[in-house]
């Protein structure tokens, strides 16, 4: 039996059934006599693995010898979740493993639930990544992600007395049977040390060590990978210190550079400026870049043939070292002109922006860039230059076409130097008018809040090293031309595009919602639809048709009762299946504005408490659920996480309340809750600020699970609403054009809504637990003379309540209800996430499929 086990063995070759093959793993690779449902999953992972393997083999080796071009998608962050279902599935694998799972005793559903989450991502821009490869490969695009492979993901959240506490993500323990460690493929990446005429002498190194996880296409024989980077000391242990008695010092090498790939940065949104991170860029940008330049030195010797080979997209500004690095790859190492460097960059290089606000928007000090990187500032300085001087021109007959404007005479002016460097430094650039009206361009640029400090602009930097840059759903690509890249924009406006986001429709329908899945595939007569998401419209037919809905109701119905299963199962919380459930999950995050739907929540129980027997029976009762990680070191949204659980307390335990609103708020959101919480969602939350939220993804999930939202008109909610019909959404809100001169007159509002100025009081009264503690979330929203409400909650909260008002007024017709959920599943389509990979495929890489035959 151990023999027959061996690798080369295959179930499904007639050598060994698949049970007897997951038995013998259980017994010889993991070393147990009995078995367990953890023990059974990781045999199970191991079977699936091996057909992966081997269909991963074929393609790579298929497009080796194709030799077509690339595209490398370049990111800090891959939010994978879990692999098991997905992979059996895609592989077409189901039946077989199901069947000999279950003569095994066990069920595929509840051995998938085993697996811990591969929880590399903090959020929508890391799920986006992972979405992304699946579609690749689902297209058989030659495609590969590049990123790192953290020890240590994204923190678990536990909820201690109603506040956020967190706890390090330890996901490998078990191992990871769903990578492949390449200990022959390693790189060298330097920091730190000297440059002597254009000579880096690096006085740091690490290695970088190349981990694959194959991600089978769906539908396909194609299987793409994703590459994650380890890193490694080039020496493991100092032997003359340790000799000495001196152990931490003997062991500090290795613990400083495994120190690069052991923590994701779990901040979205916010606080980036540790040296750390910046190293953990250049390490994976610079393994990743070098990877791709060996693989294609084996086939070509000319490396203006590289942009005809190889596509590199910058998840927003986290891998843009990569315009330096290249260039610095394509001259040290290659021995390349600047100017020929210079042109294959910019040809092969391609940005995608996922966020307006500018505290995300990375800009390192030159200083700590020039002390980490000191060859990559000089090459970012000559990047700089060369690009102002490009425009001087432009500038100088602007400056002439337009009168100067009148300053006021400085007291001493100082002497023009010219040449002298340190004197150029010195020089306050608002002196010469060429140079001020080139500041904006500039790459380096001062810190607008300490005018003696210079910073690198990674955003500007990728723009201007690239050859296409795009936003992530319509409004934001708009937005992004008139704002942060206006003046980029103007220069080339060919540059600027727009791909709006999408999700993978085998994720996040087909394996989420099976029953629902089902009843499609049934309805539409095939099962196409999971590859081709367009077809979804053909659902638009059944939308009226009364049995269908029933069954598509039923289902709904299904999915809530495993919700709140859960639900009882982590927090204890009963929560009634009859309610309408209504969910709010993504990071906390003021310009996602949770407090907003918490105020709502306040301002529904003070009118049942004010509500007669007979007039609470009339209305409609809520579930109200919350999930999200706020940022360990972002206070207000730590609040904002104590007010939901502090109002779930109280709510929840109200006898007067009873089943008629529950707010839970589930602790550890995470990919796996995602997928059994979307299923069960009647509407959902997207009430960002209009102009703030770029893309959102998760509405696009809901929506094709049939969940009504509730939004405004920011990110893509804007094309769901032109996709289903906007009549068919929950639109409040104020316009995103209009947000600039609100946020000033905010200043001198007057125009609280009673029911806003009831819900602050109560907050203030001490009715939620300590008053004191709510003074600055309310102080933040209310109060003028402290805070200037920069989400414009107090402008929204009318419009909110009449949409919230719409809802329970339409969840009391539910034919109409279900109506309008099934027209949300049929006009999902263009969300899917192979649409929008096909489009960069097409628009941005000339990346063309190369189907791998199925053997
Ligand atoms: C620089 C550091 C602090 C940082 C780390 C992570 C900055 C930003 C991020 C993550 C950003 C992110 O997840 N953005 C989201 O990207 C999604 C995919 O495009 C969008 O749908 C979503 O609107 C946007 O917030």
């Amino acid at each position: 039996f151990a023999k027959q086990n061996g690798a080369k063995l295959q179930p499904g070759s007639g050598q060994v059934s698949l049970p007897e093959d997951i038995r013998g793993k259980i017994l010889y690779d993991l070393g147990s006599k009995s078995s367990s449902p953890e023990l059974a999953y990781r045999a199970a992972a191991l079977s699936v693995r091996e057909r992966l393997i081997d269909a991963f083999n074929k393609s790579q080796e298929y497009w080796s010898s194709k030799d077509p071009k690339f595209a490398y998608y370049l990111s800090a962050e891959f939010l994978m979740g879990r692999s098991l279902t997905n992979t059996v599935y895609n592989l077409g694998l189901q039946g077989e493993y199901g069947a000999a799972l279950q003569e095994l005793g066990y069920s595929l559903e509840d051995l998938a639930d085993k697996e811990q989450n591969a929880a590399l991502g903090n959020g929508g821009l890391g799920r986006l990544a992972a979405c992304f490869i699946d579609s690749m490969a689902t297209l058989d695009l030659p495609g590969w992600g590049y990123g790192i492979r953290y020890k240590y993901g994204m923190f678990k959240q536990a909820l201690k007395d109603g506040h956020q506490k967190e706890l390090p993500d330890i996901w490998l323990t078990n191992g990871n049977p769903w990578e492949i460690a390449r200990p022959e493929i390693t790189y060298k990446v330097g920091f730190y040390g000297k440059v002597d005429n254009f000579k880096w002498t690096p006085a740091e190194e690490v290695i970088a060590k190349a981990y694959d996880n194959p991600i089978p296409g769906y539908g396909t024989a194609t299987v793409g990978n994703l590459r994650l980077w380890e890193a490694l000391p080039v020496a493991e242990l100092d032997l003359d210190k340790f000799n000495e008695g001196k152990f931490a010092e003997a062991v500090e090498g290795k613990r400083k550079a495994e120190d690069i790939s052991a923590v994701l940065y779990p901040n979205d949104a916010t606080e980036y400026g540790k040296e750390l991170r910046l190293k953990q860029q250049v390490f994976f940008v610079s393994a990743s870049i070098q990877d791709v330049l060996a693989r294609f030195k084996t086939k070509h010797s000319d490396l203006s043939e590289l942009p005809a080979k190889a596509a590199f997209q910058m998840n927003d500004t986290h891998p843009t070292i990569a315009v330096a690095e290249l260039m610095r790859l394509l001259i040290d190492q290659e021995g390349l002109d600047w100017d020929k460097a210079w042109g294959i960059t910019t040809k092969c290089l391609a940005f995608t922006n996922h966020t307006v606000m500018p505290e995300a928007l990375e800009k390192w000090p030159v200083t700590v860039m020039s002390k980490l990187l000191p060859r990559h500032m000089e090459i970012i300085d000559k990047i700089d230059s060369i690009w102002k001087d490009s425009l001087k021109e432009k500038v100088l007959s602007q400056i002439k076409s337009k009168p100067a404007p009148k300053k006021a005479p400085k007291a001493a002016a100082k002497p023009a130097a010219k040449g002298a460097k340190a004197a150029k430094e010195a020089e306050e650039p608002e002196e010469d008018p060429v140079e001020e009206a080139l500041s904006k361009y500039g790459i380096i640029m001062r810190n607008p809040y300490n005018k003696a400090e210079k910073l690198v602009n990674m955003a500007y930097l990728a723009v201007v090293g690239s050859k296409a840059v795009n936003g992530v759903a319509a409004i934001h690509s708009e937005i992004i031309k008139e704002t942060i890249f206006k003046d980029f924009y103007e220069l080339s406006p060919d540059k600027f595009q727009n791909k709006t986001n999408g999700v993978t429709p085998r994720r996040w329908l087909a394996y989420c919602n099976p029953q629902l899945a089902s009843l499609i595939t049934e309805a539409l007569g095939s099962n196409e639809w999971i590859k081709h998401a367009d077809k979804l419209q053909g659902l638009k037919k059944f939308a009226d048709d009364k049995g269908f809905q029933a069954k598509w109701r039923d289902i709904k119905l299904n999915n809530k009762h495993r919700l709140a299963a859960k639900i009882k199962d982590v927090t204890g919380i009963d929560v009634p299946t009859h309610a309408l459930y209504d969910i709010q999950i993504k990071r906390i995050h003021e310009y996602k504005r949770q407090h907003l739907n918490a105020f709502s929540i306040i301002h529904r129980y003070l009118q049942i408490k004010a509500a007669s027997k007979e007039e609470r029976a009339k209305f409609v009762p809520r579930v109200v659920v919350f999930g999200g990680k706020a940022a360990s070191a972002y206070y207000m949204a730590k609040k904002m996480i104590r007010l939901i659980t502090a109002i779930g307390s109280v709510v929840n335990n109200d006898p007067d309340v009873g089943d008629l609103l529950k707010v839970v708020f589930l602790p550890d959101y995470n990919v796996s809750l995602a997928e059994v919480i979307i299923p069960a969602a009647e509407v959902s939350q997207h009430i960002s600020t209009a102009g703030t939220e770029a893309s959102g993804t998760s509405n696009m999930k809901f929506q094709m699970n049939g969940c009504l939202i509730i939004g405004t008109m920011d990110g893509a909610n804007v094309e769901i609403a032109d996709a289903v019909g906007k009549e068919n959404l929950f639109v409040f809100g104020v316009d995103a054009k209009d947000v600039t001169r609100l946020r000033e007159e905010r200043k001198n509002f007057k125009d609280y809504d009673p029911r806003w100025t009831k819900v602050m009081d109560t907050l203030l009264s001490g009715k939620f637990g300590d008053k004191a503690y709510f003074q600055d979330v309310v102080d933040n929203v209310n109060d003028m003379t402290k805070s200037n409400d920069w989400f414009l909650l107090a402008n929204d909260f009318a419009t909110y309540m009449t949409a919230q008002d719409e809802i329970d007024a339409l969840y009391k017709d539910q034919d109409e209800w279900t109506r309008r959920s099934i027209l949300y599943t049929a006009s999902s389509g263009f969300f899917s996430s192979d649409r929008c990979i096909a489009q960069y495929a097409n628009e941005i890489w000339d990346v063309k499929p190369v189907p791998v035959p199925a053997s």
